[in-house]
């Protein structure tokens, strides 16, 4: 069309040069954009793995087999577990960390913003191989989300699509994280220097470290996975000289930095929302930066505590006990952090303050159950039983999706320009939380009893614990779609937010030069 330089009719060729409808989600490179197609994914993804979960319990809600086959009981964990983790948690950070680390530095946008557009549009494919690999002969992998040789090297073609899904999401985030790494060191306007970032920044640079280590490992497993399986190497099988074990080793090199992949940014996003509703500013800035490093590069040298019963040297096993250990302190730190934080602060318990509360609590006590495990000769008891299934949970769920809320709630009113439903937002919040340890508390009890993960029948003294246990995981389940609710309300309309809705107290000032507000510590304000 010709353009007619000037006046109105050059705004409206202009209007008509942006793609619109659908392909203007498929070009974009607008950070914010591509933030909520990261957070929209990551919820539709919840939902995929949250369906699996409730196959999972409605079949442990008795003994005996009645909902699912053994076999489709596996796939069932492999997917919830594999979906949950890189479908729904990693995506819902890093669209956190789009949306967010570029408003947080003063960037224009996301270092390489078309790079950004690929990281998102890798994602869908992959879930759609992920999860289609349930339909092919032989099954998606029944093997849990670690995918283990022998069994994988073994299994049907679903192995191949899980792998291959695996490859594409491994792309993906270090993509993503090579942005977000590029983002902070070369964007950041004049005067934010990195000790003066906000900490949410600071915890996704590390977390971007993490992945840009770790997720090439993960896929050199799963390579020489697929090279066993199809090109007639050796690397985990015994009979043409390989060791299955050197998979674990591999696998959990990636795994365990991969916990805290999830967990970092999840404390970034708490490190805002906390001094926010405490009208203080973040207690020992640099400590938490430092403790969050400190917990990155402990997390690489800690991973056999997931393989203390391959058999391994006693040195080795009191060795990863006490490196193991040695996490709690860093993590100690942040706690003690977190509560100096709100001690003596002027508290206010909106949606946000109450999932990162809800959060502190939870993910120490999933940090106890941790250190518990961490333990070896404890651990030779307790392995592959549901008390480890209980402890990951208390760390993912109440971890990472407990403060994947308190930063959706926190940031609905600046993304939407709308308030949310506080009412229905407190709601999601007390369901959530009674409905998470009527179902996951419990399983440390069933771990405790001797009940075995990853089978879909189970001894008839385990019966009360898990017919609680998966009431809990359907309350649970349905508790979330209020979020659905209050989120699709809150960007139709509402009430419009003022540019600080939560009382001038957003944080993001907290760590610049300007000075601190005069009501900060002694002497509490008055909230209206
Ligand atoms: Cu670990």
């Amino acid at each position: 069309m010709a353009a007619i330089p000037g006046g109105a009719d050059h705004a409206h060729d202009h209007a008509h040069d942006q793609p619109s409808g659908i392909m203007r989600w498929v070009t974009t490179t607008n950070h914010k954009d591509i933030g909520s197609m990261y957070l929209w994914f990551s919820f539709a993804m919840f939902i995929v793995g949250g369906i699996m979960a409730l196959v999972i319990r409605a079949e442990l809600f008795e003994p005996g087999l009645q909902v699912v086959d053994p076999d489709r009981f596996n796939q069932m964990t492999t997917l919830h577990g594999l979906i949950m983790v890189f479908g729904a948690i990693m995506p819902a950070f890093v669209g956190f960390a789009n949306w967010m680390i570029p408003l947080m530095i003063g960037a224009s946008d996301m270092a390489f913003a078309r790079m950004n557009n690929w990281s998102f549009w890798l994602l869908p494919p992959a879930a759609i191989l992920l999860s289609t690999s349930l339909l092919v002969p032989g099954g998606a992998a029944a093997s849990g989300w670690t995918l283990y040789p022998p069994l994988t090297v073994q299994m049907g073609m679903g192995m191949d699509m899980a792998i291959f899904a695996v490859h594409i999401l491994g792309i993906s985030s270090i993509m993503g994280s090579i942005n977000i790494v590029t983002t902070i060191l070369n964007m950041r306007a004049p005067g934010m220097t990195l000790m003066k970032m906000p900490l949410f920044c600071w915890t996704w640079l590390i977390t971007a470290y993490l992945v840009i280590a770790v997720m090439p490992v993960l896929a050199g497993a799963v390579t020489m996975i697929l090279t066993d399986r199809h090109f007639g190497t050796s690397f985990f099988n015994a009979a043409g000289g390989g060791d299955p074990v050197l998979y674990q080793h591999i696998f959990w090199f990636f795994g365990h930095p991969e916990v805290y992949i999830i967990a970092i940014p999840a404390f970034g996003v708490v490190s805002q929302v906390i001094p926010a509703f405490s009208r203080k500013p973040l207690f020992g800035y640099a400590s938490m930066v430092y403790a969050t490093s400190s917990i990155a590069i402990l997390s690489f040298i800690v991973w056999a505590h997931h393989m203390y019963t391959v058999g391994m040297p006693v040195a080795g096993q009191l060795y990863f006990m006490f490196a193991t250990m040695l996490i709690a302190i860093p993590t100690g730190v942040k706690v003690f952090n977190w509560v100096a934080t709100m001690w003596r602060g002027s508290l206010t318990f909106e949606t946000p303050m109450l999932f990162s509360i809800g959060f502190l609590f939870l993910f120490t006590l999933g940090g106890f159950s941790g250190l518990v495990l961490s333990m070896t000769a404890v651990d030779v008891q307790l392995h592959d039983t549901y008390y480890v299934v209980a402890h990951f949970h208390y760390v993912m769920v109440a971890g990472a999706l407990f403060s994947a809320y308190a930063g959706a709630y926190y940031w609905l009113p600046k993304w939407t320009g709308h308030m949310y439903d506080e009412k229905l937002g407190k709601l999601h919040f007390w369901l959530s939380i009674v409905f998470f340890n009527m179902t996951f508390f419990v399983q440390h009890f069933l771990g405790l009893a001797g009940m075995p993960r990853r089978i879909p029948d189970y001894a008839l003294q385990f019966a009360e614990f898990n017919k609680i246990s998966s009431i809990g995981a359907f309350g649970f389940g349905i508790s979330q779609l209020v979020f659905l609710v209050v989120a699709l309300k809150c960007i139709r309309g509402g009430a419009k937010a003022s540019a600080k809705p939560w009382d001038g107290a957003e944080g993001l000032e907290w760590t610049v030069p300007s000075p601190a507000p005069h009501h900060t510590f002694e002497t509490p304000p008055v909230i209206k």
